[in-house]
C-alpha cells in the first residue's frame, strides 16, 4: 500500500497530480487545506492537501510450475510418498523399541506399543510384530482415536494373509497332491480326513497313494482310512510302482500322496522324497506344520522342506498349541497360502477350511 500526499493551488490540480503518479484506481483519504509554515505561510496563499493511497495491486499467488504430468513422474512421486511414510513408520516404531521400559510415551507411542505388545504375546516373531505395527502407522492409523484397534489390526493382517484351499476341476484330472512334514504331525490322518471331505461330502473319485513303506504300521494305517471312506488304495515301494500308481488313477479327480515323516534330526535326507517329486511333478504339495513347533525349529523345517516344491500350508494340531503367533510367521515368511487347519484327532469331523477372517482370530483371540 503506497500513501502519498499532493499539495496543489486547488483541488482539481492536486488530484491531476494523483492521476498522474497514482493512477486512476488511487483512492483519496483525505483533503484539506494547508498553509505554508512560518513566515511563508502568513503571506501565501492556502494549498489544498490530498493525500491519496493506492492498494498495493493483488499480488500475484506463487505458482508451482505444474509437474510433467507423465505417468513416470506420477510413480516417482508416489514412490518418493511411499519412503516417507515408511520412514515415519520405521521412526515411530524405533522410538518405541528404545524406549524398552515402556514409559515416557507419546500419545501415539503409546498405542503403538500397546498393540506391539499384544501381538508379541501370541508368540509371533518380533519382526512380524514390527511389520503389522510399521504397516499401520503407515497405513495412517488415527492414533489419538480412543479404540482398541482390532479391525484395523485384522485388516493389515490379512495383506499377509492367503487361504487355498484344494480345487478340484475339469481341467486338471487326476489332481495330484502331496502331504509332506516331519514326523507324527498328522500326515495320514490329515488325508483320511482330506478323503473323506472330496469323497463322501463332495462326490469326487479319490485316490490314495502311500509312499511311507518303511512300517508296516504306516501303510495299514492309510489302508484301514481307505477301507472305511471306500476308496482305492496303491503302495508304492519304489518310483516305478508309483508311476504305475499314477497311471492306475488316470480316471480319478483327486489322489493323494502320503510319505513318510523325516525326524528333525534327519531331514537332510529327503533325497528319496525329492525324486518321487521329480519323477511326476505334483499338482500340490501341502507342508504339514505343527501348531505347537518351536520357532528354531520351523526354520530347519522350512530350509529343509521348501526347496521340494511346496505350494501349500496345513496347519496342524491346534488344539495342543497354546497360541498360534507362530502361524502369521509361517505364512508371512513363505508368502504360501493356508489350505487347511487340523484341530483334532478325529477323522472326518477335526478339519478346518480356514478363510483370512477365521486365521486372524485363531492367530489374535485363540
Ligand atoms: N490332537 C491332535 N492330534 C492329531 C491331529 N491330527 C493327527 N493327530 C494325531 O497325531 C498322531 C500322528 O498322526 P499321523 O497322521 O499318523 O501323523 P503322520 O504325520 O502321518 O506321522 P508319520 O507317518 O509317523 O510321520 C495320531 O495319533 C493322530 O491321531 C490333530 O489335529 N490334533
Ligand atoms: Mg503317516
Amino acid at each position: 500500500m503506497q500513501v502519498k500526499k499532493y499539495r496543489a493551488p486547488d483541488v482539481k490540480q492536486a488530484l491531476d497530480k494523483v492521476k498522474q503518479e497514482l493512477g486512476p484506481d488511487a483512492l483519496i483519504l483525505e483533503t484539506r487545506k494547508v498553509r505554508a509554515k512560518g513566515l511563508r505561510g502568513l503571506f501565501q496563499p492556502a494549498m489544498i492537501e490530498v493525500t491519496a493511497v493506492l492498494e498495493s495491486p493483488p499480488q500475484q499467488p506463487f505458482v508451482v510450475p505444474p509437474l510433467q504430468n507423465d505417468d513416470g513422474t506420477k510413480k516417482e512421486l508416489e514412490k518418493l510418498k511411499e519412503m516417507v511414510k515408511s520412514l515415519q513408520a520405521q521412526t515411530v516404531l524405533q522410538s518405541i523399541k528404545n524406549d524398552d521400559n515402556g514409559r515416557g510415551g507419546s500419545s501415539v507411542e503409546e498405542p503403538i506399543r500397546r498393540i506391539r505388545s499384544m501381538l508379541l504375546d501370541t508368540g509371533m516373531q518380533p519382526d512380524s510384530a514390527d511389520a503389522i505395527v510399521q504397516e499401520l502407522i503407515y497405513e495412517g492409523l488415527d492414533l489419538q482415536r480412543n479404540a482398541d484397534f482390532s479391525d484395523d489390526i485384522k485388516k493389515v493382517m490379512k495383506k499377509w494373509i492367503r487361504c487355498g484351499p484344494i480345487e478340484v476341476t475339469e481341467e486338471k484330472k487326476p489332481k495330484v497332491v502331496f502331504l509332506v512334514g516331519t514326523t507324527g504331525i498328522g500326515k495320514t490322518t490329515t488325508i483320511a480326513k482330506l478323503a473323506a471331505k472330496y469323497h463322501l461330502e463332495e462326490g469326487f473319485k479319490v485316490g490314495l497313494v502311500t509312499v511311507d513303506t518303511y512300517r508296516i504300521a504306516a501303510v495299514e494305517q492309510l489302508r484301514t482310512y481307505a477301507e472305511i471312506i471306500n476308496i482305492p488304495i496303491e503302495v508304492a515301494y519304489n518310483k516305478e510302482e508309483y508311476v504305475k500308481a499314477l497311471r492306475r488313477f488316470a480316471d480319478m479327480d483327486l489322489v493323494f500322496v502320503d510319505t513318510a515323516g523325516r525326524s528333525q534330526q534327519n531331514l537332510v535326507q529327503l533325497s528319496e522324497l525329492r525324486e518321487f517329486v521329480q519323477i511326476r511333478k505334483p499338482d500340490e504339495v501341502h507342508l504339514v506344520v505343527n501348531a505347537s513347533l518351536r520357532q528354531e525349529s520351523l526354520k530347519t523345517i522350512l530350509t529343509a522342506f521348501l526347496p521340494i516344491g511346496v505350494t501349500h500350508l496345513i496347519y496342524s494340531k491346534i488344539d495342543e498349541a497354546a497360541n498360534y503367533g507362530m502361524l502369521f510367521d509361517l505364512l508371512r515368511t513363505t508368502g504360501l497360502p493356508l489350505s487347511y487347519i487340523t484341530n483334532g484327532q478325529r477323522v472326518p469331523e477335526d478339519l478346518k477350511v480356514p478363510d483370512a477372517d477365521f486365521v486372524v482370530d485363531l492367530i489374535l483371540e485363540g
